[in-house]
């Protein structure tokens, strides 16, 4: 068994603010790291919880493109926007600041220094790609051309998004700029490189041998990085954006972003407590934890600490405990295409519902697997978890304690085998909570948390102190006390997970927070006889349908969007010439009758008005339309097509259908009311 260890540093991933932040970045990082720093502190312990944008490096800069501003201009609206959702959803961060800070270039630079003085660095002169129209050497990110793999012709020096592959900007065929479009030029420059090799058995050692408790996904990924064998890394990149390098010559040049950025939670501890900072980094009885999601494990495993380590001096990770992805209604949810539910929106739709999203992205939390958030489950766990049973059961024993005894807290008499058991309940969740949580496991201690409010729902369904009033004052007196002393302990334990909840229920029960210490957790006597009540009111109302509808609309419009922009249309076919277009009879007609031929998979048979005559159709759309509601309907048709026999149905035509962005056929109509039989021209 380790000791218990004096202070607590715990991190977030530091986001790129150069967007708004969605609920996977909730799910996958914050909350999580959230609920571990409030149990920290509940429990009396010394933590500093760290958090800050990070505001350097490609993605920043190309979004400073896209919008035809600044860097800083980016920078300074999302970093803002960013710190007040997390501000809003009660994320307790003890300090959230900013890479372009002065204290953290000061930080990043002086730590890249004493590695390259300590001789810690690597120099190497390599060819890389430059763009003679811009003036710059190209991030792998702005270099575009086609995919090796899969022949796209828009895949990034670094990623082909369409197969998905890896890739390096001199494996892509006719690479060019994607910044002024220019063909490339090599040029030789030169970089720093960490020679993570060099760490390869210590790290081997440290996480293999001593770290196997970290998280199966966490380890698993470290394992096949180390088994594959460790690369020296460039830590320098030729940008005007970024921590310069402190170095004679090396003008133009600045920190690679992912060098920088973890030494931000070095700069914000800094920033927080420039007294005694040190005390947090850089002595061992201190555990530092890195709440991040799985894309950065690389990073937080093995490049940081090799840093720290070619450093020397400061605490490692005690451990990583990283998240999977959440996905968007059975989708990756994608900046780009807008598939995300994006904080700031969330909070305009369901104005002071923070803890329902809490509540949800924990109990569904993509802890060992990727997992999904859907509108419905969203509705459900609100309407039957957090309505129907924690709401539900605080309201019955405050309106019931209001109605029969004026508010006040009565006295308990002798207690049954019953009441003796559901306080043994009540007793046990602070151990099992703490277990869980201690070991990063909060889906599972979010349920413990709930199965107190789930005890404390069904004593008041078997004691029925509504029906009892009329014969036993008394024994209700014990039962009220008894479910006002869970829901006391309630207040407590569901304040690591659902903050603002825990805090309108201390109020309505009168309760401060010295009255309620995460110590007194488990307590039959949290609240002395005789206490005063506060006003009841209800912890949360339900969800009705038709916001969710609205949220399915709402990302209904986005797929459309996304469909639109994906949408590759065919290439032009060969020339034809007009007598072979004059050829072609294509007129308005419409539909009289439709029917799904019987015994076909796809085929409606439809008698059409050509306006010459009436005549049979048959199109392979069952699909994409109810037969029903063809009938009436305008449609562009090939008269004089040969008649064909489609499973012994003559057709005399061909209805025309083109591609919607829902996916399916629709039929080619005029935009007003045409006669029927009236040729295109
Ligand atoms: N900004 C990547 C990300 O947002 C990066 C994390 C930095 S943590 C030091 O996923
Ligand atoms: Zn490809």
């Amino acid at each position: 068994m380790k000791a218990t260890p004096k202070r607590y540093l715990v991190t977030s991933a530091l986001p790129y603010a150069n967007g708004p932040v969605h609920i996977g970045h909730l799910a996958g990082v914050y909350i999580p790291a959230d609920i571990y720093s409030r149990y920290l502190r509940l429990r009396g312990r010394d933590v500093v919880f760290v958090g800050g944008s990070d505001e350097h490096g490609v993605p920043i800069t190309i979004k400073a493109r896209q919008q035809g501003c600044t860097p800083q201009q980016v920078v300074d609206k999302y970093h803002e926007m960013i710190k007040k959702s997390f501000a809003d959803f009660g994320i307790s961060f003890d300090i959230y600041s900013r890479t372009s800070s002065e204290i953290h270039h000061k930080t990043a630079s002086d730590f890249f220094r004493k590695l390259y003085d300590g001789g810690m660095l690597t120099e190497k002169v390599s060819e890389q790609y430059y763009d003679e129209e811009v003036g710059q050497f190209l991030a792998d990110r702005y270099i575009v051309g086609t995919c090796p793999k899969c022949g796209n012709e828009k895949a990034y020096g670094d990623q082909c998004e369409k197969c998905g592959s890896t890739l390096s900007p001199t494996e892509l065929i006719n690479p060019h700029s994607n910044i002024s479009g220019s063909k490339l030029v090599t040029r030789e420059t030169s970089h720093w490189y960490l020679p993570l090799d060099r760490y390869e058995a210590w790290l081997k050692q440290w996480i293999l041998e001593e770290h196997k408790e970290w998280k199966p996904n966490v380890y698993g990924q470290c394992k096949s990085w180390l088994d594959g064998g460790l690369q020296p890394r460039a830590v320098s990149r030729d940008l005007d954006w970024g921590v310069q390098i402190p170095v004679e010559g090396a003008k133009g040049k600045v920190l690679y972003v992912w060098f920088d950025a973890p030494i931000g939670y070095i700069s914000n501890t800094i920033e927080l407590r420039p007294n005694d900072w040190e005390k947090y980094w850089k002595s061992e009885d201190s555990k530092m934890v890195h709440f991040i999601g799985k894309d950065n494990i690389v990073f937080h495993c093995i490049v940081f600490p090799c840093m720290l380590k070619a450093h020397g001096g400061f605490v490692l990770p005690d451990n990583v405990p990283a998240n999977e992805f959440l996905n968007l209604e059975n989708d990756k949810i994608s900046t780009t295409h807008s598939w995300a539910v994006w904080l700031h929106e969330y909070l305009e739709d369901f104005p002071g519902k923070q803890d329902v999203l809490r509540y949800v992205l924990c109990a569904n939390a993509p802890e060992t697997k990727d997992n999904n958030f859907t509108w419905r489950d969203f509705q459900d766990r609100n309407n039957s978890e957090l309505v129907a049973i924690l709401g539900n059961f605080v309201n019955r024993a405050m309106v019931l304690t209001q109605k029969y005894f004026g508010g006040e807290t009565p006295q308990p008499g002798e207690l049954t085998d019953f009441d003796r058991d559901t306080l043994t309940d009540v007793k046990e969740v602070k151990a099992k909570v703490e277990d869980c949580i201690e070991n990063f496991r909060f889906r599972e201690a979010l349920r413990e948390a709930m199965n107190l409010a789930r005890t404390g729902n069904k004593y008041l369904a078997e004691t029925e102190p509504w029906k009892l009033i009329k014969t036993d004052e008394e024994r209700v007196k014990t039962v009220l006390n008894i479910a006002l002393q869970i829901s006391a302990n309630l207040a407590i334990v569901m304040e690591p997970f659902i903050p603002f909840t825990s805090a309108k229920l201390r109020n309505i029960l009168n309760a401060d927070s010295a009255m309620l210490t995460w110590d007194a957790l488990g307590s039959d006597a949290l609240i002395p006889v005789g206490h005063q009540l506060g006003e009841p009111a209800l912890l949360f109302d339900k969800v009705e349908d038709e916001a969710i509808s609205m949220q399915l609309k709402k990302l209904e419009e986005a797929r459309k969007n996304r469909d639109a922009l994906s949408y590759r249309p065919k290439p032009q076919k060969e020339l034809c010439s007009m007598e072979d277009f004059q050829k072609m009879d294509i007129r308005i007609v419409k539909i009289l009758e439709a029917e799904k031929m019987p015994k076909s998979k796809n085929l409606i048979k439809m008698l059409v008005d050509t306006g010459v005559d009436k005549r049979t159709v048959v199109s392979g759309v069952a699909d994409h339309f109810d037969p029903q509601a063809l009938v009436g309907k305008q449609a562009t048709m090939l008269v004089n097509l040969a008649p064909r026999a489609i499973m012994g149905v003559e057709s005399h035509g061909m209805i025309l259908y083109a591609e919607g962005c829902d996916g399916k056929l629709h039929l080619v109509q005029p935009a007003g009311e045409a006669k029927s039989g009236s040729c295109l021209s």
